[in-house]
């Protein structure tokens, strides 16, 4: 092995290896109930990337074996965060590698005494790969940064008993052409335009790749028999609401569950026994979107109840969850909600912001939401990987929509098509739908964006992928998110819904504003005709630089991107009167990715700046959304408030 090659194995290794278990069981969001108890584990952390030239020399000295700072000098790193923009030095920005988190964590002693309770560590988003040890025990490994995962560390914990312990997770954010947005190092050579080993990781995203631990890192504890997962699916029949519920129990074969759904004031409405049934809510309350209904976002509670016999006794385990009754059809023209038309008035987003990154910010999450609501959007995307939890429980209490969309973008060369990728695609499509398949805001999976869909494997790997999601969730429907040409697409013929990209007067024909109109008219009639199938804009937009001001508009200012979507606007407005379901603005905020002479620190493409200040044509979309609102839906109150009766859940 050349050392070029050494190195490059030494950076991936791990992910070579394909050693992440499929996902087992089931993932609960962890709450707290009579049965569990929640412990957090953000804070400072202590931190370190490996800088040595494998990016190895953590696992050759076995830095998990002792505390991190035993083996050289170690920063505070604080979590939830991307580790990226937290310093001012320029190589742990750009680092491309293995680091490493640490922190001591204290335990109540009844959860190591008492061998009737079990301790599970979760952490809810490591980015890209990680490796996991308690006090120098692996205990965990998983790939992908945007999906939780989970280890069962009550053996090690209530052995001893140990009153703490030490977490480590080592964590790698190397991309490769089987990952997840796939990635690629690619190593320059030539000795006299770069130093010896020099290697850069080439994506095909347009998105910083901030890593780190960047959502929370819980502790939190069961039964030794518990509930460990749930399956809610809702129909309605006239004026009956259905609520099909599945569980699952492990940790014994002997158990007795009990549900009971409540409406928001508290009150039993429906109630049932065993493992699977159908409970039936006369003169139900719907889930309806924001804006589509005076009482939108309606949430009961299912609260489980399971007791069994264990073998120190008899053991109880509660868990609530929230449920909202709502049923989703499209056909060849409409996305129906409850049997109603829905118009996706929306956006896409990204998880990102200035200082922390990609990290969840409880502070950032509530703007963004205000902000949403002062738009009129009843939606958005969870563009281009699955967002964290607490937002998709914000989007069921408020009414927004979402298209769910798993962290398959960038998938452009012919290697990422191949058996290993579309395995780990699959894998993925299964975490997260056993993630978030109980919100009712989520109203269609989005398996990936822009892949390179006119690709000859292209077919046979959509096919798959949809299928197998489809197989995973039979109640909604599924796409992928296009920006190949309506006769070219080897993968449309297997969505749901066409959701088409385009950057009219950007990216072509930079500059003519004039050439819009009847271009997007081409744009749909070309996929409608071909397909007949329901179409969304699933992205169109411009940059502009907050405070550049040129009138006539010139690319770059807030004028051309206003005068932009204008054009836009006056082709939607007549064909969602035929075929067009929805319009989701890019961006909702300005947001930070890979340096290059077309960014201007990142992407500008934002209607907010990064900060979320409104640019002028925020005030245009704000002015459309609500209009929207009230011709579509004039029967609901026009002043229709955030939604607060399903406050009983905590977050
Ligand atoms: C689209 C991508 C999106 C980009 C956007 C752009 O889906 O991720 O950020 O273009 O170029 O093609 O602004």
């Amino acid at each position: 092995m050349s050392l070029r090659w050494a190195a490059c194995w030494v950076v991936l290794s791990p992910l070579l290896c394909g050693c992440a278990p499929a996902p087992r069981g089931g993932m609960l969001y962890p709450r707290e109930s009579a049965s569990r108890e929640l412990k957090s584990l953000d804070g400072l952390w202590s931190f370190r990337a490996d800088l040595s030239v494998g990016r190895h020399q953590g696992f050759e000295q076995q830095w998990y074996r002792r505390p991190l700072r035993e083996s050289g000098p170690t920063l505070d790193m604080p979590v939830p965060s991307s580790f990226n923009d937290m310093t001012q030095d320029e190589q742990l920005r750009s680092f491309i590698g293995w680091v490493w988190y640490e922190r001591e964590a204290v335990l109540p002693q009844r959860w190591t005494q008492d061998p009737g309770t079990r301790v599970v560590l979760r952490v809810n988003s490591a980015h890209y790969y990680a490796i996991v040890w308690v006090n120098g025990i692996h205990v965990a490994e998983h790939e992908g940064g945007h999906l939780p995962f989970e280890a069962d560390i009550s053996k090690l914990v209530q052995s001893g008993p140990l009153s703490s312990f030490r977490v480590t997770i080592a964590i790698n954010n190397t991309l490769t052409l089987h990952t997840l947005p796939p990635g690629a190092i690619t190593y320059k050579d030539d000795p006299s335009r770069y130093p010896k080993g020099y290697f850069v990781q080439d994506t095909k995203f347009d998105f910083f790749n901030y890593a780190g631990l960047h959502r929370s890192v819980v502790l939190h504890t069961t039964p030794t028999t518990y509930i460990d997962d749930i399956t809610v699916t809702t129909d309605v029949d006239r004026d009956i609401g259905l609520v099909n519920y599945q569980i699952f129990v492990q940790g014994s074969e002997h158990f007795h569950l009990e549900v009971c759904l409540l409406d928001e004031d508290g009150k039993v409405v429906a109630k049932g026994t065993g493992n699977q049934g159908q409970l039936q809510v006369p003169n139900a309350q719907l889930w309806w979107p924001f804006l589509m209904h005076e009482r939108p976002a309606y949430l009961y509670s299912l609260e489980v109840r399971m007791n069994a016999q264990g073998t120190d006794g008899p053991v109880s385990d509660w868990y609530t969850l929230p449920v909202g009754i709502r049923t989703v059809s499209v056909t060849d023209s409409k996305f129906l909600i409850n049997g109603k038309p829905f118009f996706f008035n929306g956006v896409n987003k990204h998880e990102d912001a200035d200082i922390r990154g990609k990290g969840f910010d409880w502070p950032l999450v509530m703007k963004d939401f205000n902000l949403l609501r002062w738009l009129g959007a009843n939606s958005f995307r969870t563009s281009h990987y699955p967002y964290a939890e607490e937002v998709l429980q914000l989007c069921d209490r408020y009414g927004i929509v979402l298209i769910d969309e798993s962290p398959g973008v960038g998938i452009s060369l012919p290697q990422s098509f191949d058996n290993q990728s579309l395995e780990h695609h699959l894998q993925v499509m299964e975490e997260m739908v056993r993630r978030d398949k109980n919100h009712p805001a989520v109203v269609m999976w989005s398996v990936a964006n822009e892949p390179a869909s006119a690709l000859k494997p292209a077919g046979y790997y959509f096919k798959t992928l949809i299928d197998y999601t489809k197989a995973l969730d039979p109640t909604r429907p599924v796409t992928f998110v296009t920006h190949t040409r309506y006769d070219a697409d080897l993968g449309a013929p297997y969505v749901d819904v066409i959701c088409v990209n385009s950057y009219l007067s950007w990216y072509n024909d930079f500059g003519h504003l004039e050439v819009i109109q009847i271009q997007l008219e081409t744009q749909f009639e070309n996929w409608y005709n071909t397909y007949h199938k329901p179409i969304i804009q699933s992205e169109y937009g411009a940059e502009a630089i907050t405070g550049l001001h040129q009138d006539p508009p010139l690319m770059f200012s807030e004028e051309y991107q206003k005068a932009l979507l204008e054009q836009y606007h006056l082709v939607l407005d007549q064909k969602r009167k035929e075929y067009v379901i929805g319009e989701l603005i890019w961006n909702f905020a300005d947001f930070m990715t890979n340096q290059s002479p077309t960014r201007v620190i990142g992407n500008k493409k934002g209607i907010f700046t990064r900060q979320r200040q409104p640019k002028s044509s925020a005030f245009l979309l704000r002015e459309r959304y609500w209009r929207l609102a009230n011709e579509t839906w004039p029967h609901r109150s026009r002043e229709t408030p955030w939604h607060l009766g399903s406050r009983r859940f905590t977050f």
